[in-house]
């Protein structure tokens, strides 16, 4: 594989995924916090009290880091941390926190691309309405004044939302993800304030922060149509719509896709959609979390289709069951750059969680995921060679980590963590990714 030389080589994590979240420390509740507290949500009764203890262990985790090699490190600031209650009174404790953890890594040349909101809002915002209620614009906001202006002198590169997709849908329709909600109308409310607030973030970040290097991550997916039917095409293209153009669309042009406002009229009544005009503040890169792709067909339904991720004998799945699909990573550089003005591209997340053996002499074999990443290198490689603005790729992730509601049953570290001691111990991967970024930075 050959990448540009300032090719940038990084892994990801997220704040309630490894930190270690008890209110006992001052941080205010998250609704994390709550959710994962709540019998019957996460897997196993686990929760993110303790995770990979990183806010103890983050100089450790660091030099770990830089053993590996990376040269960018992407992590989130935990909202409550900063404002225990989400707005006003500023936990100077936690703020000195990620002050830390970034002179930590500037001082040992790993730059920081900082994620301001991925996925903890702050309980109490939760019980004023969270993003469904229109003042969570400017509580994000006001957030965002407080975090760039305490690591603005040191962090150039952040990112606004992570995956507002998941945000709304999975934490607002289908109730899987905190906080719970099944109500569909509540789901387009909040990834309608959730995309006005990245415009308005933008704002500050570029007030505040000389030289900004500012954008968004989406979770995006190709989605491809089952059959050559026409019907199934225009299925394909509704499932794109729901998922990619639904936020794509606002960031790049200010406007909501038109077939999918009309599909789903009956939810977003009482919505101010030309206000989405907010969100197309000109950003300096896209991210993109891939991970899977949809196969679409037509089926008589009022969305007019039905998707699966790979439910079909002989496909190559992760122990997530989702399909190992690299090609879509390709097709979704490339068709992102030709579809949309993006300036620039990072993949802010890939990688695979699998059921890893037990370490032998201090390694853990972890081969399924060495083959992964190499593929979808390999595919990024072949995307930039078709004109895709790729700049960098963060793996995901760093370390094993609490994976939401499946708890610690999924690991997708390449760095694997014995919750039991806090210890980390290599895989195959993070040697595999050392040799990697090893040989494309060579001069
Ligand atoms: O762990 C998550 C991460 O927080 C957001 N993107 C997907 C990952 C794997 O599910």
């Amino acid at each position: 594989m050959t990448f540009p030389k300032d090719f940038l080589w990084g892994a990801a994590t997220a704040s309630y995924q490894i930190e270690g979240s008890r209110t006992e420390d001052g941080r205010g509740e998250c609704i994390w916090q709550r959710f994962s507290h709540t019998p019957g949500k996460v897997k196993n009764g686990d929760t993110g009290d303790i995770a990979c203890d990183h806010l103890n262990r983050y100089a450790e985790d660091v030099a770990l880091m830089r053993e590996i090699g990376l040269q960018t490190y992407r992590f989130s600031v935990a909202w409550s941390r900063v404002l225990p209650t989400g707005v006003g009174t500023v936990a100077e404790n936690g703020l000195d926190f990620y002050d830390r953890l970034v002179d930590e890594l500037l001082k040992n040349n790993i730059t920081p691309f900082v994620t301001l909101y991925h996925w903890d809002l702050p309980q109490a915002l939760q019980d004023n309405g969270g993003w469904e209620n229109p003042d969570s614009v400017k509580w994000f906001t006001d957030y965002t004044e407080v975090v760039t202006k305490a690591l603005g002198d040191r962090v150039k590169n952040w990112i606004t939302h992570n995956e507002p997709w998941c945000v709304a849908f999975l934490g607002n329709m289908f109730g899987v993800h905190a906080p719970g909600k099944q109500d569909a109308k509540a789901a387009f409310a909040v990834a309608h304030h959730l995309l006005i607030s990245h415009g308005t973030a933008m704002n500050v970040i570029r007030q505040n922060v000389a030289d900004s290097y500012a954008g968004i991550t989406l979770n995006l997916a190709p989605k491809y149509p089952e059959t050559d039917s026409d019907a199934d095409k225009k299925a394909a293209y509704t499932a794109d719509g729901i998922q990619n153009r639904w936020f794509l669309d606002p960031v790049y042009k200010g406007v909501y896709p038109a077939d999918i406002v009309e599909k789903a009229s009956e939810y977003l009544d009482g919505l101010d959609l030309s206000a989405v005009k907010q969100a197309a503040v000109p950003t300096d890169f896209l991210g993109i979390n891939y991970y899977m792709r949809g196969i679409v067909r037509a089926e008589e339904n009022p969305m007019g289709f039905n998707e699966k991720m790979a439910d079909y004998e002989g496909v190559e799945l992760t122990a997530m069951d989702w399909e190992v699909y690299p090609d879509g990573l390709h097709d979704i550089l490339v068709n992102t750059a030709r579809d949309y003005d993006v300036k620039a591209l990072y993949v802010t997340e890939n990688g695979a969680a699998y059921d890893e053996p037990e370490p032998i002499n201090g390694v853990v074999e972890d081969a399924k995921r060495v083959s992964y990443l190499q593929r979808h290198f390999a595919a990024a490689e072949a995307a930039i060679a078709q004109g895709a603005p790729l700049k960098g790729y963060f793996v995901w992730s760093f370390l094993d980590n609490f994976e939401w509601a499946e708890g610690y049953t999924k690991r997708f570290g390449i760095t694997y963590v014995d919750y039991a001691t806090q210890k980390r111990i290599p895989k195959r991967s993070s040697l595999f990714y050392k040799d990697v970024i090893k040989a494309q930075t060579a001069s």
